[in-house]
């Protein structure tokens, strides 16, 4: 049966004809063994449906956590949390959504339930919601305030519902669990109007009995195909895909249309693995990846990534919230690479957009409008008459190059100073162009000024900005002809980087500025104070070994203007630790690298031939007996994140000899996905001189453990 239901998804191929030609919406299957040419072709002419189209339009939307979490410091709820705890007494679902259309984003998506399985809506299905919660009386529903504001302000409204759900107890019991998950799903999509996108988180545990569920993913998607038809469905969906990191950046050569089959049904598992395809795959659509495959499907990304370090709101991130600096390389990275942002905001224990992110966000939001307010390309003579349709207004027209290398050279108005370049193809004709250059006249000299392979729906290049009245786009590769619609010229603004404050294992501060303004006057303080610009200013490197807060703001322009202030806590710095035992250690990342003070070196355990396994551990004698309230663990920050820790057990003494095991949780929330630096508070303090963090699990269930830095959280 599951058979047939495949061939026939395959098989049903609807294809349309427009200017002759034959489109594959969605999906395409073919014979395995047709020669890669032929192959190549038809992946040109797999298209988006309307849907997929609409959204990919959107470019900027938001994702909103929220839930118990918020009131626990958590990431991931354990199911158990008492539901009077949520209690937003001045939520404003208006101010979510305004500071976020303000922003530019489209589209808001609400957890409504995250793996904790605590319902932000009166749910019928569980008393574990609003409705037991302490927040207006049990009289409350935040997805309809949600929803209200999205209509009012005219934005669209999508709906995060966790499959994974660690407080009901027929999870793991697949059919009564199926039922359960579709009566939420049901009361969504019917009580709250248009929905426009369903996002089903890939994360996946054990529920509170320690079992594990089978979904029907099939019966999902019939489901709301039948309900909310127009929506899309996103990650294990099978209209968007998850880009494959948490980090805000798509891949430099990013296809929509890819190998990996989409959604969660069970045949999936198996074609991917066969062409050892999965989200995050550094390549999903090549001719390499083509060349083996049967089959392909329109399947775009999305950047999902949090403003703050987590999440969920912690008051202790408020003075991590990402840079405007960092949010436009976001924004270059995502939008820019053929991808659509998914940029989280979470809401605080009041109930609101805190203010730095709100902050934080205008300045993103007026960012983006200036950058691309003006079109330097306008007034433009292209060499070629068609050409122009790439440069007018009109987002429907474009030119179709039919003979590859082909060139293009424009006329601008003028000479113009331009920093970026912007591409866009006609998707709904397919995704094409492989590699394109574009030159720059300099002294009657073309001189390439940048180069790319993928365009998709859009593509943003940066480079040093360049001045001149004579531009050449060339299109070297594309699958079958290639359809620009778009080639824009723009000039953006540098951006004064926040400082970075940076200390040592002796507990010796430095404070930089990094990019182009590395000259800039940096003012600071370490009394709390926010520093102006009669604060000390910062020249050299200066101690402070214990506990401190040390706060800094750049300057710039005969200091007119300055950065935001950038807030660095520290706790007692690691210049008398020692690392007393460990079971094993690598020759090349040593033990002693967990507390050297330095994020960039790391303790690994070795992880090549016939190696220990978990559990591992280290045993760090501090010197003298501190308070201790928490710990922190860095995971290493290199790409390849091996041996990062997921479960662990830590251990306090006073003298090396007798042991008190900390009742932890033991369980690094999401950080496979998100590796941040994690922070562990135990409820109460510990004297202690000595302590051991053993490591009980990998994210990736190998047998090594890896450690760049490992602290203590004193009282
Ligand atoms: C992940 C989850 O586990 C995180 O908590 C978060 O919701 C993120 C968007 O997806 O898989």
């Amino acid at each position: 049966m599951k058979h047939l239901i495949y061939l026939l998804f395959l098989i049903t191929v609807v294809s349309c004809n427009t200017d002759n030609e034959k489109y594959y919406v969605q999906k395409v299957s073919f014979d395995k063994n047709l020669p890669l040419a032929e192959k190549v072709k038809i992946a040109a002419h797999v298209v988006p449906s309307q849907k997929q189209y609409d959204w990919q339009e959107l470019e900027m939307t938001a994702f909103v956590h929220f839930t118990v979490n918020t009131f626990t410091d958590m990431e991931w709820g354990h199911g158990d949390e008492l539901p009077e705890i949520f209690n937003p007494v001045d939520l404003d679902a208006e101010q979510w959504v305004k500071t976020l259309k303000d922003a530019g984003m489209k589209l808001v998506i609400l957890t409504c339930k995250h793996h904790d399985g605590f319902c932000l809506w009166p749910t019928k299905t569980t008393k574990h919601s609003v409705a037991s919660s302490s927040w207006k009386n049990g009289k409350g529903d935040v997805v309809r305030e949600v929803k209200d504001a999205c209509e009012k302000y005219g934005m669209k409204f999508g709906i995060y519902l966790s499959p994974w759900d660690r407080n009901t107890v027929c999870y793991g019991d697949s059919p009564a669990y199926d039922k359960y998950f579709m009566e939420q799903l049901t009361e969504l999509l019917t009580n709250y109007g248009k929905v426009d996108e369903v996002w089903f988180d890939g994360a996946n545990g054990e529920g509170p009995n320690g079992k594990k569920q089978i979904y029907n993913w099939d019966a999902y998607y019939d489901l709301i195909n039948k309900l909310q038809p127009e929506a899309v469905v996103a990650i294990v969906g099978e209209d968007i895909r998850w880009v494959g990191t948490e980090s805000g950046y798509a891949r430099e050569t990013e296809w929509s249309v890819v190998a990996l089959h989409p959604g969660g049904r069970s045949e999936k598992t198996e074609i991917n693995k066969e062409l050892k395809l999965r989200a995050t795959s550094k390549d999903l659509g090549s001719r390499k990846v083509i060349e083996k495959a049967d089959h392909l499907f329109w399947y775009p990304a999305e950047v999902d990534v949090s403003i703050r370090p987590g999440w969920f709101y912690h008051k202790n991130q408020d003075t991590h919230v990402k840079s405007l600096e960092k949010l436009v390389d976001i924004y270059f990275s995502s939008v820019g690479r053929n991808s659509v942002l998914l940029l989280n905001v979470p809401p605080d224990k009041r109930g609101l957009i805190h203010e730095t992110d709100a902050k934080r966000l205008k300045e993103f939001g007026d960012y983006i409008r200036n950058t691309f307010r003006t079109d330097l390309t306008k007034g433009a003579k292209p060499s070629e008459r068609a050409a122009r349709k790439m440069i007018d207004v009109d987002k429907d027209t474009y030119w179709h190059v039919k003979e590859l290398p082909s060139s293009v050279e424009f006329r601008l108005d003028g000479k113009k100073r331009f920093n970026v370049v912007m591409l866009q193809e006609e998707i709904r004709k397919g995704q094409r162009v492989e590699k394109f250059k574009v030159e720059a006249m300099f002294d009657g000299q073309w001189k390439e000024i940048i180069s790319g392979t993928t365009i998709g729906y859009k593509r943003l290049l940066r480079f040093d900005r360049v001045t001149t009245d004579r531009v050449r786009l060339t299109i070297l590769v594309a699958r079958d002809g290639a359809l620009i619609s778009r080639f824009g010229l723009f000039e953006r603004a540098d951006i004064l980087n926040d400082p970075t404050i940076t200390r040592n294992k002796q507990g010796e501060v430095s404070i930089g500025v990094p990019g182009a303004h590395s000259e800039s006057v940096i003012k600071y303080t370490t009394d709390g104070t926010d520093p102006d610009r009669n604060s000390a200013t910062y020249s050299q490197v200066f101690k402070m070994p214990g506990k401190g807060v040390v706060k800094a703001r750049a300057y710039v322009n005969d200091m007119k203007d300055s950065s935001a202030v950038i807030v660095e806590k520290f706790d007692i710095c690691p210049e008398k630790w020692k690392v007393v035992a460990f079971d094993t250690e690598s020759e090349a990342y040593p033990a002693a690298n967990a507390v050297d003070g330095d994020v960039r070196s790391m303790w690994h355990t070795p992880w090549s031939g016939d190696v220990k396994g978990h559990p591992h551990y280290i045993v760090v004698d501090m010197g003298e007996v501190l308070k201790i309230k928490g710990f922190t663990y860095t995971p290493r920050i290199s790409s390849n994140k091996g041996g990062t820790v997921s479960r662990y057990r830590f251990y306090v003494s006073k003298d090396g000899r007798n042991w008190i095991k900390v009742p932890v949780k033991g369980e690094f929330s999401n950080i496979k996905n998100n590796p941040i630096k994690q922070e562990v508070m135990f409820g109460r303090t510990y004297p202690a001189r000595y302590f051991k963090f053993v490591t009980l699990s990998d994210i990736n269930n190998e047998k090594w453990a890896s450690v760049a830095e490992i602290g203590v959280i004193t009282e």
